[in-house]
């Protein structure tokens, strides 16, 4: 095999190994982050942005984490100047569309946690979709100076 046609059949088992795993990852994660809070604070929220590459859409219907008792999916709503938060049952990902996870809307609930939230440190989630779908990702901490408003 000459040179040119060894590199050209390496480059089709990488194309090849690329599409299966973006298959296999189904959405795409991006921009997330978990809010660091003062210790003595037992929540925070996550926020991050999911991309659907697929014909069909999504449904998000638990999130779970090992440092977190609990994970809730919620919507920040203002209603006559009242800020506060309503607990979803899922967020829709729309087929070939996104779902933006964000301050002030709808974001990731952390309740209970199990240890202090350092910057720089990883929080690993796993995601589960209502077909039966199953997803893990990796969000990195930030440091914020604001609180998170809270019922
Ligand atoms: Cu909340």
């Amino acid at each position: 095999m000459n040179k040119t046609k060894q590199y050209k059949s390496i480059l089709s088992i990488f194309l090849l190994n690329l599409s299966l795993y973006t298959t296999a990852q189904h959405l795409l994660v991006k921009d997330g982050f978990v809010r660091e809070l003062p210790p003595k604070v037992r929540y925070t929220a996550a926020y991050f942005t999911l991309e659907n590459l697929d014909q069909k859409a999504k449904k998000l219907i638990h999130i779970s984490t090992p440092i977190a008792r609990e994970v809730q999916l919620h919507e920040t709503k203002k209603v006559k100047n009242e800020v506060f938060m309503e607990r979803k049952q899922a967020f829709n990902i729309p087929a070939q569309g996104q779902l933006k996870l964000e301050p002030k809307a709808k974001h990731l609930m952390l309740i209970g946690l199990k240890k202090r939230l350092k910057q720089g440190d990883e929080v690993k989630f796993k995601l589960h979709f209502q077909d039966g779908s199953k997803q893990t990702m990796t969000l990195p901490i930030r440091a914020s100076h604001t609180l998170h408003h809270h019922h």
